[in-house]
């Protein structure tokens, strides 16, 4: 134990010029080397941050990672941000008395691991295993405190078995059906590619031609779901963004879906056939002046003429091979042919050319529609290009506001405004008969295959009759074939990889097993069920302790999924809710999305810049709460974010002065009262700050206590214990050495209870202080009083701002003018 007295003012504390007694630096400084590789080996040993089971769940707590990819290629900074603002958390939370559930595990199938094991001959499973393995070795070496009894993998047979079981409660209930769907085959690569690694009709890998073919694949009925999808986004805690990329993606409009009769073209029942239309834009009908078919619409055979034929089919065949994407770029000059038909408009009378065009997509709405010109841009572009006739039908033209606009040039809808006149064209066509009001989705449902070997069968047989029968429940998991020439079947026709292994397709019935596999996105759509219940074999997990964990109360990841991974894994939610398996309508009550850690340069980190921080660089030359600390305090945790070497001096400084503060420490010294209410403060804003994920702010107040405390004659232990556990869920292995070693309070901080604060304190105000540059104005800050006072917290805060960083450039520093509470005026060597 270490208990020194105070020692006499020196130039290496922040308040070397006051008249104020202070500490010498410490002669030992904190051992790092050692101390956290001991702690880190004692946390996992002892398992002292296993959940307990049962539980009573307003006492539970679920905090849940996405889990990574484990990639041979090793973890920098940046892969660490999202875990060190759960860790911090959940360290709280525990401290408060939570029973908190923080797991992790591997989401490992997938390509990488496959194209590793084409090149080397292993088997993916080796390389898996190989980079959980470092990627454990990293996590635990930082001290992240998750459970590691419930650590899985989405390839381990025990845990594929209930990916597989999910998807056959899937098709029971009619929601996974196969379908003939035109994918993009690359004969030269033998595999399917995704829209993104298409570009301009070639393989993005490679550059090989890139054909349209049809393929047979599974799919699942996710706009079964849209409606609920959408209305449940009102249940959740989530950042406002994701939501709305959310509600974009589903897509959900309201219009009218109306015939327009075909001029000399008769229907089965003799009467005019019809083009149907969906338009969000009803009222618009008088101006529409002709009518566009996407090139593939059924229609089109039909009602070319002869004259017409050769152009339209040209143009349909060479729009085929165009991505959805590609049709629809607004910078795009719109392109089309007519088809020598015409049709009536409803409203008007009049006839109007159609044409053909692949703006307009043929699986959205009737993929057809009414062109108004004057109304909408994309029409507006198109019959510019061909010299379409334009009616106005708003004296300003086209707004961006659907509900602007006073319409003219409209028969009985004149003078009305656009919304108005909407819900009258509606009324009017439904009396009349010629439309109705119609809900869209833009969302399709989800092809569920690949043609990959490395990813969940499908427990699912083709009998010889054609028919499909699923593998009995009895008989899962369907283990994948062990197989050693992973290569793709090149070639002009699709074929998945796995029909190579004849032995394991075709039974002795004459029945053959799908060869397809399931997406990389089937086991992360419920990997957070199976660890409450990882080992479970009976069940994907006890309905009991799904009640006491479910929802997960707290979800961290990158805005890289904010789309596709959360809508996949709310559809499979409710699906299984509705099977009665699991007891809530969603699955994740709040999420937090971390920023991305840029290189120092601002660049993106990547290999080939070379701007790459590794995690184990930063341990081995700092010790791991430099690391964490100085991560946490680059910036706001959802901000994207540049490393910051200098801003990791600063923590490092802070952290050794707080180290010398614990080594100063006096069993007799009494707190003053008159820094009590300050004390109170910090211990209100850092739990809260926490509680809000806004680290770097905790962090600043967590400097401000260090250097309270240096300036006392003598330090209380009382005070000592407060910044030593207030730091914990930040810097968790010097708290630990302290609290365990010199304070002799015993093991572990981490399962010490969190300071108290007193509720009734007054509500901080804030000030808003000036950041300038030579004297020129380039940012504000909103500091808390405590903070707006601290020279050295306000100017690291403020040389984090963005455009602060940017005016000082590559200057140095040359002197820092501070005015409290009002101004920091950085004076660069270049003036
Ligand atoms: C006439 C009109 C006038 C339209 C106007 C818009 C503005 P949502 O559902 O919100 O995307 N549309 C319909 N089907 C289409 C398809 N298959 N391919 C491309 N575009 C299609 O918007 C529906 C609107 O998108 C519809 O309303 C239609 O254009 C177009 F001032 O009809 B509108």
């Amino acid at each position: 134990m270490v208990r020194l007295s105070p020692g006499n003012p020196s130039d290496g504390s922040p308040d070397a010029s006051s008249s104020q007694p202070v500490y010498a630096p410490q002669n030992h400084p904190y051992d790092f080397r050692n101390r956290d590789e001991h702690w880190a080996k004692k946390w996992v040993d002892d398992k002292l941050f296993a959940a307990n089971e049962g539980g009573d769940r307003a006492e539970n707590e679920y905090v849940l990672d996405m889990f990574p990819y484990p990639s041979g290629s090793g973890l920098h900074v940046g892969h660490m941000a999202g875990y060190l603002g759960t860790d911090a958390y959940s360290r709280m939370r525990r401290m408060q008395g939570k029973n908190v559930l923080h797991p992790m595990g591997w989401d490992a199938f997938g390509l990488p691991a496959e194209q590793h094991a084409i090149k080397t001959g292993e088997h993916p499973s080796n390389a898996v295993a190989q980079a959980s393995a470092s990627f454990r070795a990293v996590m635990q070496r930082i001290g992240l405190s998750y459970d590691w009894d419930r650590e899985l993998a989405t390839t381990d047979p025990g845990y594929y078995k209930w990916t597989q079981w999910i998807f056959t409660k899937l098709y029971e209930k009619g929601l996974a059906y196969m379908e003939d769907s035109v994918v993009n085959w690359c004969p030269e690569l033998g595999t399917v590619l995704s829209n993104e690694e298409v570009i301009d009709g070639k393989s993005e890998r490679g550059n090989f031609p890139v054909e349209r073919k049809p393929l047979k694949q599974w799919v699942l009925k996710i706009t079964d779901y849209a409606d609920r999808l959408l209305e449940d986004l009102n249940l959740v805690d989530w950042p406002d963004g994701v939501k709305e990329m959310q509600r974009n993606w589903i897509g959900r409009s309201e219009g009218l879906q109306m015939g327009f009769p075909i001029d000399g073209v008769k229907g089965e029942d003799g009467s005019d056939a019809k083009i149907d239309v969906y338009t969000t834009r009803p009222e618009t009908l008088a101006g529409v002046t002709y009518v566009v078919l996407a090139p593939e619409h059924p229609l089109v055979q039909k009602i070319t003429t002869a004259e017409q034929r050769e152009a339209v089919q040209a143009y349909a065949a060479q729009a085929r091979n165009k991505q959805d994407m590609d049709r629809q770029r607004e910078d795009q000059q719109k392109t089309g042919v007519f088809t020598g038909a015409y049709v009536k408009n409803p409203l008007t009378n009049e006839n109007v050319q159609v044409w053909i065009g692949d703006y307009v997509l043929g699986h959205y709405g009737t993929g057809a529609v009414m062109g108004v010109p004057s109304a909408d841009q994309r029409d507006k572009d198109f019959a510019a290009v061909y010299g379409l006739s334009v009616v106005d039908i708003f004296p300003n033209g086209v707004d961006e506001d659907p509900d602007a606009g006073v319409l003219q040039n409209s028969d009985f809808l004149n003078g009305l405004n656009a919304k108005e006149a909407r819900a009258r064209i509606m009324d009017f066509a439904e009396e009349q008969g010629f439309g109705e009001r119609k809900v869209n989705y833009k969302l399709r449902d989800w092809v569920f295959s690949r043609q990959r070997y490395w990813g969940e069968p499908f427990p699912i047989i083709h009998r010889p009759d054609g028919s499909i029968a699923l593998v009995d429940e009895s008989e899962l998991p369907l283990l994948l074939p062990d197989m050693k020439d992973f290569n793709p079947i090149k070639g002009s026709d699709p074929k998945p990889v796995l029909s190579k292994a004849e032995n394991w397709v075709n039974l002795p019935d004459g029945g053959r097993r799908e060869t397809n596999t399931m997406p990389n996105w089937a086991g992360s759509c419920w990997y957070y069920l199976r660890f409450i219940d990882p080992k479970n074999d009976q069940a994907l997990a006890d309905p009991e302790k799904l009640q006491q964990w479910l929802p997960v109360d707290l979800y961290v990841g990158g805005t890289e999924h904010a789309v596709l991974h959360l809508l996949y894994a709310r559809f499979w939610h409710k699906v299984l809710y509705d099977a009665g398996a699991v007891p809530t309508k969603e699955p994740f009550q709040r999420l937090r999305n971390q920023g991305m850690i840029l290189g120092e340069d601002g660049q993106k980190m990547s290999k080939s810049i070379g701007n790459v921080v590794p995690v184990d660089t930063v341990i081995d030359e700092h010790g791991v709460d430099v690391l964490r600390a100085a991560e946490m305090f680059l910036g706001p945790f959802e901000k994207t974010k540049p490393w910051s070497t200098k801003g990791m001096q600063g923590v490092k400084g802070w952290l050794d002065r707080t180290w010398t503060v614990f080594n100063h420490v006096s069993d007799t010294a009494e707190v003053d009262p008159a820094i009590q209410g300050e004390v109170q403060l910090i211990i209100r804003g850092v739990t809260q700050d926490i509680e809000q994920f806004k680290f770097n702010t905790a962090i600043s107040k967590l400097m401000i206590l260090t250097n309270m405390l240096m300036k006392l004659p003598s330090i209380p232990r009382q005070l000592a214990e407060i910044l030593c556990q207030l730091m914990a869920p930040i810097a968790p292995m010097m708290a630990e050495e302290t609290w365990s070693t010199i304070l002799q309070n015993g093991y572990s901080v981490h399962r010490s209870e969190w300071p108290q604060y007193d509720e009734t304190m007054a509500a901080l105000k804030v000030v808003t202080m000036a950041v300038q540059v030579n004297g020129k104005l380039r940012g504000t800050l909103d500091l808390d009083p405590q903070t707006a006072r601290d020279q050295e917290v306000v100017s690291l805060q403020a040389q984090g701002l963005e455009s602060v960083r940017r005016a000082i450039g590559d200057a140095g520093i040359e002197k820092t003018i501070f005015v409290p509470s009002k101004v920091v005026n950085f004076v660069t060597s270049k003036t």
